[in-house]
């Protein structure tokens, strides 16, 4: 499989909520999505990188340019296999890993129509249907967290997050246990918290939490590892888990007991099948983590998430949490118990609604492939 061209381009999306974490409030978002061309057929894929090196250390700007000068080149080169073939041939480039998958994920993508399978069966997905969960960001105040949730335990989903950060964390965790002593709950800090800070985390045991997610460092292992001995919930990693290497370490030194698996974050649908394989041997769920994607990078993780050992709800949720209206058709939604139906038809399962893509654009870029000489 050759790739004729790669467009790449930035669209503008305003969040239809404001979302806050630890490290700062995001109102709306830049995205970099990627095109492909082959033979014919056309695939997307979305690069999860921020406005801001907040949440990792790539953005939206560095991923343009190491798409733009380095990544998209050294694909149009190559002779591909398939999706499985990207990484060996983008790995002399560094880390730069949500560039990466948005170019590998669009190839797996590209593949599955070619093959005319789902995108789903292709990575090797068992799911019907896939559990899901929401992350409720920082709120104002504890009546509008309490408002979200009442929101969202109605809808049907089946695990709440809450981000918290120091000063927000023990009474938002006591009312909502009040008020849902039953619910599936959990936490993120995105590395809001400290060495001096374990005795404060170990009071969070009497709440219940199903997990709590990356409190310390977003590159630690060894001191989550500390942590995880002196509380009794389970620790789960989001930020530090950069590859498999990095999941059998984490599981080894008994950093956490479970594990978030963005495909971003590690890189593309390879290393994602890689972490999920490695937490499966070695006992560790796994749950698929979000980053306020369109309906293209939601496709992708609906799909990716139908893996047998993704036990636990992700943080894939409807697309009108996210947007007034999504880039794909027809939108992602959630059924009352709380469940996403993992699309059937071939590739990722929804159209890409095109006029509206290019009525968001405001930055385009295309490269193609230099003329093949064939034997
Ligand atoms: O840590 O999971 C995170 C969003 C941006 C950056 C980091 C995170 C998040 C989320 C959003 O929690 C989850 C979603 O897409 O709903
Ligand atoms: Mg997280």
């Amino acid at each position: 499989m050759n790739i004729d061209a790669i467009h790449m381009r930035e669209i503008n999306m305003p969040l239809a909520y404001p979302f806050e974490t630890s490290f700062g409030l995001t109102t709306g978002r830049r995205i970099l999505l990627i095109e492909i061309e082959s033979e014919g057929l056309t695939a997307w894929g979305e690069c999860v990188a921020g406005e801001h090196p907040y949440f990792s250390d790539e953005m939206i700007d560095t991923a343009w340019i190491i798409t733009e000068t380095e990544l998209a080149p050294k694909l149009l080169e190559a002779d591909l296999e398939g999706g499985g073939s990207v990484p060996d041939v983008l790995k002399q480039v560094r880390g730069h890993r949500m560039a990466k998958a948005a170019l590998e994920n669009a190839v797996w993508d590209l593949e599955a129509q070619a093959e005319r399978v789902p995108l789903a069966e292709l990575l090797g997905g068992t799911r019907k249907v896939i559990p899901c969960g929401v992350s409720i960001g920082i709120q104002p105040s504890l009546e509008q967290l309490m408002d979200k949730i009442e929101t969202e335990v109605e809808a049907g989903y089946q695990r709440i997050k809450l981000k918290c950060k120091p000063g927000w964390d023990n009474h938002i965790f006591e009312a909502v246990r009040k008020r849902w002593p039953e619910i599936m709950l959990s936490c993120d800090a995105n590395s809001a918290y400290r060495m001096k800070d374990f005795d404060h985390i170990a009071t969070w045991d009497q709440f219940k939490l199903l997990m709590a997610e990356q409190p310390l460092w977003y590159d630690d292992f060894y001191f989550h590892s500390m942590l995880q001995k002196r509380i009794k919930t389970p620790i789960c990693l989001d930020e530090s888990i950069r590859n498999r290497r990095d999941a059998l370490a984490a599981i080894d030194m008994e950093s956490c007991q479970i594990i978030n698996i963005k495909v971003g974050r590690v890189g593309g649908f390879s290393e994602a099948i890689a972490v999920h394989n490695v937490a499966e041997e070695r006992g560790v769920p796994v749950w698929c983590g979000g980053m306020l994607e369109t309906g293209i990078g939601r496709a992708h993780n609906i799909a990716l998430s139908s893996l047998p050992n993704f036990l636990l709800p992700g943080d894939v949720s409807a697309s009108a949490r996210y947007w007034a209206q999504d880039i794909i058709e027809p939108e992602v939604t959630v059924s009352k118990k709380g469940e996403i139906t993992v699309p059937t038809g071939a590739g990722s399962g929804f159209a890409v609604l095109r006029e509206r893509i290019e009525d968001l654009t405001v930055r385009r870029q295309t490269l193609r492939a230099k003329a093949r000489v064939t034997a």
